[in-house]
């Protein structure tokens, strides 16, 4: 039977990708590339670093830069970030995330938080939404980012099962192929033409209730 849900943060719990869009341009613009939604898609789910590094190689500038700059720049990077989202309160929590989450509680189903964001744990006290998780992955403890399996298979493993009795939720192409390679039931939210990988895709969290997850890890 199921036992754990394991949820991505950005995009799922609340729309950070927002602030991480304008903050990677603000940097980009800094060093002359230019950076629009469509390419920010391939952002989500994926690490800092590596983000900068796709950015970098839009503009063909990766090898202009040596890691020092480009750790300098990543880290000016999340220092507007963090500027950006001190304005969110619990109000941002996406529709129907609190009240799932209370649901799981309710059903005795443990939570995990299973996101690449090194600002997972100030993002949920932001969202006062810290007391529903069980666990936290930390993602510097895994070596491999989205859509390798690693975040997934540690939050089960933290939680002490196996990754065939959790479900994750995901928006981001990247996450959905980390939680199927892990062996795990997939529930997309988003556009079903990137997310067809998915076991079950919703157009939104408002679709999103603790009935529709049981019911999948039943399918
Ligand atoms: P940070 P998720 C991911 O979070 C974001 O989707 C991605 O855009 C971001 O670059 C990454 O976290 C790292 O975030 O710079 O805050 O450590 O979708 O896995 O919750
Ligand atoms: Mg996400």
């Amino acid at each position: 039977g199921m036992q754990v849900v394991l949820f991505d943060l950005d995009g799922v719990i609340a729309d950070t990708a927002k602030y991480h869009f304008l903050a990677w341009k603000h940097l980009s613009e800094k060093i002359g590339v230019t950076i629009d939604e469509e390419f920010n898609e391939q952002l989500k789910g994926i690490s800092r670093m590596e983000s900068l590094e796709r950015i970098l190689e839009l503009g063909q500038k990766s090898d202009q830069y040596s890691l020092v700059e480009k750790e300098k720049m990543a880290d000016d990077k999340n220092e507007l970030y963090i500027e950006l989202i001190q304005t969110i309160t619990p109000e941002d929590a996406l529709p129907q995330i609190p009240q799932v989450l209370a649901s799981l509680k309710d059903k005795e189903i443990k939570i995990g938080l299973a996101s690449a964001s090194k600002n997972g744990p100030l993002l949920l006290d932001l969202l006062g939404l810290t007391e529903f998780f069980d666990c936290i992955v930390d993602p510097t403890s895994v070596v491999a980012g989205k859509p390798a399996p690693d975040i997934f298979l540690k939050g089960s493993e933290l939680l002490g099962v196996q990754p065939s009795q959790c479900v994750g939720i995901e928006d981001a192409s990247a996450g959905v192929w980390a939680i199927k390679d892990a062996g795990m039931t997939a529930i997309a939210i988003g556009d079903v033409i990137n997310l067809a990988h998915a076991d079950k895709v919703l157009s939104s969290t408002c679709e999103l209730t603790s009935n529709v997850i049981t019911q999948v890890w039943h399918e």
